[in-house]
């Protein structure tokens, strides 16, 4: 099931909180209209084709015409209700580009993830009234998904399945628990780490285009941090928070009373 809407509510609506909460994942179709997607696109096939190329910021997503994704409207009342309401405790700490061509099976049927956990990373939590997710995944798919052809397949609700060690029992494709969906264009898949979850073969004639971003609680990080500081230093100051190390930027005293700069994940202060 997809949820419809172009009028971005500040959170989440009760449906699509129950939604979410019950499954460990949700999509939203169409988001992105063909405009907004343009420069993203072409950012994507340079990366891809030439490199080299591009701006150094776009060399290292979510820099140049991705970095409108960073903290697009329709993302931000999710992390909101999922991760937490205040903005400065979100970071975005990993991003890359999946193209895949019709055949490519580079990762393949991979199932991982799933069941309770408390390694914060991982951790789903509902808790007085709310939901507190660890990393959650956020995927842009810039080019149209048909439905067993490649898209992610999920274990609906196995983010809060007591069995964690008896989930493997149901990794089979066939073993009829697995569910994917099905998108067009510009449309945004968002999931819980937490979920059981696999890439696919992709089998589908068009390339799959999608971006996928890793947010997390501001407390936790599981990547390694990976970007550069031409990208870092290229974002606006609404852009750059995201990118704060793992402690709450209170801790840089007068630089954020002041709103300067606090060190990016990088280490350097700009
Ligand atoms: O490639 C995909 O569709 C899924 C990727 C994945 O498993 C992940 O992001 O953890």
């Amino acid at each position: 099931m997809s949820v419809a809407t172009k009028e971005w509510t500040p959170a989440l609506t009760d449906m699509e909180t129950a939604l979410f909460d019950l499954k460990g994942y949700i999509l939203f179709p169409a988001v992105l209209s063909e405009e907004e997607m343009a420069p993203i696109k072409e950012q994507c096939e340079k990366y891809r084709t030439d490199k080299e190329s591009l701006p150094a910021a776009s060399q290292c997503f979510p820099g140049g015409p991705a970095s409108a994704l960073i903290d697009h409207p329709a993302i931000m009342r999710i992390l909101h209700t999922i991760i937490d309401d205040e903005t400065e405790k979100l970071r975005l700490e990993g991003a890359f580009l999946s193209y895949r061509h019709e055949g490519d099976n580079h990762r393949g049927w991979t199932p991982h993830a799933g069941g309770k956990s408390v390694n914060p990373n991982y951790s789903y939590q509902y808790h007085d009234g709310k939901i507190h997710s660890g990393m959650t995944r956020v995927v842009w798919e810039l080019n149209g998904v048909e439905k067993g052809k490649g898209g992610t397949a999920f274990i609906p609700g196995s983010h809060k399945s007591n069995f964690r060690k008896r989930l493997p029992l149901f990794d089979d494709p066939d073993s009829g628990v697995w569910d994917t969906y099905e998108c067009p264009p510009g449309s945004l898949l968002v999931f819980s780490e937490g979920v059981r979850h696999t890439s696919c073969d992709w089998t589908q004639k068009d390339p799959r285009m999608a971006l996928f971003f890793a947010y997390n609680h501001i407390n936790v990080r599981h990547h390694k941090p990976g970007f550069t500081d031409e990208m870092l230093d290229s974002l606006s100051p609404a852009h750059r928070r995201f990118f704060n190390e793992v402690y709450h930027p209170q801790f840089d005293g007068e630089a954020w009373k002041q709103n300067l700069k606090p060190k990016n994940q990088n280490g350097k202060q700009s």
